[in-house]
């Protein structure tokens, strides 16, 4: 047992032996006794199930009612704290939040872990069998999503009040199946079964307009206002999750917006005569929160996806609004002193305008003001610098859903262009550049533009991006407020990554270096002293072998494919995109089976490379890369003079919940995008802080991977972002890399001539076209260099105790990569958000 306990004011566990009353402690005893007490009550009570016929499902289910319990005193303080807004609160708006499995990482930060296991015990259950029971919340599509929940966490832990605001898809991201090497994509229904961490909250709904337009009207002082006139209106109501800090009181709340018809519109088509258009105008208004959108699909269903955006937004301001004046009957003047709003990335970027419209139109401020207030609130983090990413809606959709914005928008833009013009005169130029509205190619809001120029800091997520994002895509505004620019490179936080998902190396670092790294991840550094003790080394091995069985099964049961957990585990996990390059490793793949093939005496240090990932569905050429990885690995797998020393499986479905079983097993990551395409990741750090050694280009948060771990304890290939842009500008040349390169050459024909397709030439043309004629991610230009890199991996991967010596030094410089230091960074420059520690009493 962790020192945690201790910690958390809980009850006192003074039952002795006997059962526990069916009240108070049943509720919130944290002895196992209690939670055994518990879970029967909530089987009888909640479940209704006969004892005859319970199945580890209804055990879940009552177990995490048990514990959902157990936080409630909790949740309601730390709420209760912060409506009175003594202290300052931090809003995160983010339309993706991917939590993950809830309960292991509920019984973690509550440290109720032992005793629950011995309450399931005491049931007959087995608590990792119960654990696995549970579903994936997917709302979100990868590493963004995947990030706000990870703040979450550390804003916790960290006793900062917050909230998160997002939105409650009714299905999240598609589950992915693969059949006959292509992805297939499966509706994720993933509230079917109950989700027993949410509470709803109908009486908390707020109105959202859509579309009609505005028209002006004098007030009963005598002025000139405007007024929304929407063609329809629709309601949020609210799906609040407690978010439990680890070790502290403190229980924060995600709160998720899900989209209902407005009764009384309903009832006027009803009392018409028109009950079908009643029914209709529901399921259209119900549509808003249904589908979690992929992140690549083009046009298709833009307008549905502004109204998400919208959505959310406004019934979020709407609530901290009515907390601030409301609960706790503060004037509007405070709002920056008590809320620091957070836009992730431009997808909730209307909330610039959307604050402007409440304030001037419903709280009657004046402009000024109202934009001093706007400004001062919002901080941007933009997560991309990809242009196909950065979002802008085409004038005429958003004018049509949000008449009152664009009028806003149109005046922000006036007032801001008159200030550019001000600073730098005669410079139409520019001024066409930094506009909120884009000309080129029919007019589009700019949502980036925005989101910078109402807010008082824009960060990126990496040093490299950061300074990439200030000398490109916002020049510009960098130029204009230098002052508001600034770097959080992203975290991840330890205790879902480490101590939940590494049980084994959990406990290792707890017997060597103490249990403080979990909050303090920084203690890691303490490993150093044991890297020349061989005992030590033997234990840090023997720690990632148990993991590769895990995960070995794992990849059996899911795959049919059987994994030697002696060999390399060499993984690439991520969202599938070509500049991400999972066809760089393929090539890599395939340069090995040529060499193998060509040389029966060779011998080669024997490698799993394990791909796992998803394409969005209208993604073309992602798709064909991830048939081309399967058809690879068909062949590789099955011919036996080369599955001797390599196997190839793509883990389907990727998600949070196997994820844990995937960083902990691997020995080797894969970062190999292209340089100044990959604004930060964070699987490059899930990775390193469970000892995997790394393969990377100088991209994103790498950078800082190789800065902290040492240039000798990290694999370096690949040109840097300034040599990308001079070979781009100079105009690359694929066919000259393969001219140069017999072995790229010949890798090449054996994709074209259909040696993994059972002699079909077109399933994999489009690959090959792309890396011969218009890939812009210069995969070839690094293909040589990449390859004598996995060279050099394979030579230090033979000197076992040299490998292990560099895996526990990744591990040990990694406490940088804690989402604990990143979220102190947000609250120290950006948000002004102190700790605020939570009273039980
Ligand atoms: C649309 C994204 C969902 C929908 C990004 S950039 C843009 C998006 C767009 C997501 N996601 C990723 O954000 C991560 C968190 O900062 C970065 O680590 C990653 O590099 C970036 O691609």
């Amino acid at each position: 047992m962790t020192d945690v306990v201790n910690t958390i004011s809980g009850e006192s566990t003074e039952h002795n032996g006997k059962p526990v009353g069916p009240t108070g402690q049943t509720r919130s005893g944290m002895t196992a006794d209690a939670l055994r007490a518990a879970v029967s009550d909530h089987l009888l009570y909640s479940i209704a199930r006969p004892p005859a016929v319970l199945t580890p499902e209804h055990y879940y289910r009552a177990l995490s009612l048990a514990v959902r319990d157990r936080m409630q005193k909790r949740w309601m303080a730390t709420t209760q704290d912060f409506l009175d807004l003594s202290s300052k609160v931090t809003c995160y708006l983010s339309a993706e939040f991917l939590m993950g499995p809830q309960l292991g990482n509920n019984l973690l930060n509550l440290g109720i872990e032992a005793e629950a296991r011995q309450a399931m015990a005491d049931l007959g259950q087995d608590l990792d069998v119960i654990l696995d029971c549970e579903g994936e919340p997917g709302l979100g599509n990868g590493g963004l999503g995947r990030l706000a929940a990870c703040y979450l966490d550390s804003l916790a832990t960290l006793e900062r009040p917050a909230i998160g605001y997002g939105i409650r898809y009714e299905f999240g991201i598609f589950k992915q199946e693969i059949q006959d090497g292509w992805q297939v994509e499966k509706t994720d229904n993933w509230l079917v079964r109950g989700n027993p961490w949410e509470i709803d909250k109908p009486d908390a709904a707020y109105t959202v307009n859509w579309g009609g337009h505005t028209e002006t009207y004098e007030d009963v002082t005598g002025k000139f206002r405007v007024r929304w006139l929407p063609q329809r209106v629709l309601k949020g109501v609210s799906y609040d999750t407690p978010v439990q800090g680890y070790g502290v009181n403190t229980c924060n709340t995600l709160t998720l917006w899900s989209a209902r018809a407005v009764e009384s519109f309903a009832l006027d088509a009803f009392n018409t005569g028109d009950f079908y258009k009643a029914v209709d105008e529901e399921v259209v208004s119900e549509t808003v929160s249904k589908v979690l959108y992929p992140n690549d699909e083009p046009e298709a269903g833009k307008r549905l996806r502004l109204l998400q955006q919208y959505f959310f937004v406004t019934c979020s301001l709407q609530d901290i609004l009515n907390i601030h004046l409301l609960r706790a009957h503060l004037p509007l003047s405070a709002l920056p002193d008590k809320w620091a709003i957070q836009l992730n990335d431009t997808h909730p970027s209307i909330a610039v305008a959307e604050l402007m419209r409440l304030l001037i139109d419903e709280h009657q401020l004046g402009w000024d003001e109202a934009w001093d207030l706007t400004v001062r609130t919002f901080g941007y983090t933009n997560h991309t610098l990809l242009p196909e990413a950065l979002e802008t809606w085409p004038l005429r959709i958003f004018g049509e859903a949000l008449p009152r914005h664009l009028e806003l928008i149109y005046e922000i833009n006036d007032r801001f262009l008159a200030e550019v013009r001000a600073k730098f005169p005669d410079d139409e130029d520019r001024i066409r550049r930094m506009s909120l509205i884009g000309e080129d190619g029919g007019k589009t809001v700019r949502m980036a533009h925005l989101a910078t120029v109402g807010s008082h800091a824009v960060n990126g997520v990496a040093a490299l991006h950061s300074e990439l994002l200030k000398a490109s895509v916002l020049k510009d505004f960098y130029g204009m407020w230098p002052e508001r620019f600034g770097n959080v490179t992203n975290g991840v936080t330890p205790r879902r990554f480490l101590a939940l998902s590494n049980p084994g190396l959990r406990e290792l670092l707890d017997d060597t270096i103490g249990t403080g790294w979990m909050t303090d991840l920084e203690r890691l550094h303490g490993l150093e002293a044991f890297v020349d003790d061989p005992a030590f080394r033997q234990r840090w091995r023997d720690v990632k072998r148990a993991n590769k069985s895990r995960l070995a099964e794992y990849v059996h049961t899911a795959t049919g494919i059987e994994l030697d957990p002696t060999w390399m585990f060499d993984v690439q996990v991520k969202r599938i995109h070509e500049y991400k390059r999972q066809h760089l490793m393929v090539l890599h793949i395939i340069t090995l089976y040529h060499r193998l093939k060509n040389d029966p005496t060779l011998t080669i240090p024997p490698r799993v490379f394990i791909f796992g990932g998803k394409a969005a569905p209208g993604y073309f050429m992602a798709k064909r890369i991830i048939k081309l990885i399967n058809a690879v690995g068909e062949t590789v797998n099955a011919d036996p003079q080369v599955n001797r020393f390599m196997r190839v499986v793509f883990l389907p479905n990727f998600n949070v919940k196997n994820a844990h079983l995937v960083y902990p097993a691997a020995n080797l990551s894969e970062q190999i995008s292209t340089a100044g395409k990959e604004a930060s990741g964070t699987g490059n750090m899930k990775f390193m802080i469970n000892g995997a050694l790394t393969i990377g280009t100088l991209d994103g948060a790498n950078v800082e991977i190789r800065q902290e771990a040492g240039a000798e304890n990290f694999f370096l290939f690949g040109l840097t972002e300034g040599q990308v842009e001079k070979v781009k500008a100079e105009g690359y040349r694929p066919v000259d890399y393969i001219d140069a390169d017999p072995e790229l050459a010949a890798v090449l024909e054996l994709i074209a001539r259909g040696d993994f397709t059972h002699g079909d030439t077109e399933v994999l043309r489009p690959i090959v076209d792309n890396f011969v004629h218009h890939d812009s991610f210069l995969a070839l230009a690094d293909y040589r260099s990449y390859i004598n890199c996995q060279d050099e991996v394979s030579k230090v991967w033979l000197d076992g105790e040299a490998w292990t010596r560099m895996s526990i030094r990744n591990t040990a410089r990694s406490g940088k990569f804690s989402s604990d230091r990143a979220i102190a960074e947000y609250c120290d420059e950006i948000w002004g958000v102190g700790p605020m520690s939570v009273d039980l009493d």
